[in-house]
């Protein structure tokens, strides 16, 4: 049996706990997927996307978080639109020093699709057809085809109307059931919605698993955060 990727939710610029949770895994020993959100709240959201690229042997995906972030860096005019959601102005600056980091950004994966089935996305929603173009294409590919081509032509805005809704698939189970038969995929794992457990959250029999423990100190969303320790947001892959 191969070794099941380590899996880490919403950090949200708290490296701190994210190299506390992350030292029970050697980056040696597993692959790791990061669901995106590592930016905005705490203060080392720039910090946590270079370590999360330099990480040996893991992959990033994209988050709303840094959507809005190249929103803003791209038009100023969104600057205070993102600081409302906890942009931090040092790590735009830090970005704007930075284009390697930048293009790196832009070319971030939105879903990744692992050969056991299970489909990794940051936002717990469908609206990532709406990015579905050629409908001949390999769906997973052509979605991360139009994130890129979004991000290059200046149009994060129907990037982040796709990826913003929180909590479709918990609500809506039968849109998540279309979601997997459509992208070929057994269940889905995704960030963004923060539960309440002490480890990431599998419902509707398992078909979809959420991993934003509410890993991050800084960032207050509607609920409380940081109640779950560690271990909410980041675990190995269940079987
Ligand atoms: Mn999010």
């Amino acid at each position: 049996m191969p070794v099941p990727p380590l899996i880490v939710g919403d950090v949200h610029g708290d490296l701190e706990r994210l190299f506390a949770a992350l030292r029970l895994y050697p980056a040696t020993e597993r692959r790791t997927v990061f669901l995106g959100d590592l930016v905005d709240g705490g203060p080392f959201g720039v910090g946590a996307l270079r370590y999360a690229r330099d990480r040996p042997n893991s992959t990033v995906l994209l988050g709303n978080h840094e959507v809005a972030m190249l929103w803003a860096l791209r038009d100023r005019q969104r600057i205070g639109f993102w600081m409302g959601m906890g942009g931090q102005l040092h790590d735009l600056q830090e970005l704007e020093r930075d284009p390697p980091l930048q293009e790196w950004m832009r070319r971030l994966p939105a879903l990744l699709r692992l050969d056991e089935g299970t489909l990794l996305q940051h936002s717990d929603n469908d609206n990532y057809a709406a990015l579905l173009e050629d409908q001949a294409a390999d769906p997973v590919e052509e979605v991360n085809r139009m994130a890129r081509t979004l991000l290059a032509e200046g149009r994060e805005d129907l990037l982040w109307d796709a990826m913003s809704p929180v909590g479709v698939f918990r609500r809506q189970p039968r849109r998540l059931d279309a979601w997997l038969e459509r992208m070929n995929a057994r269940r889905v794992v995704h960030g963004h919605s923060p539960h309440r457990g002490r480890q990431p959250e599998a419902y509707h029999d398992g078909k979809a698993i959420c991993y934003d423990g509410g890993l991050s100190r800084y960032y207050s969303g509607r609920r409380l955060r940081g109640r779950g320790g560690a271990g909410a947001s980041v675990a190995p892959l269940p079987d």
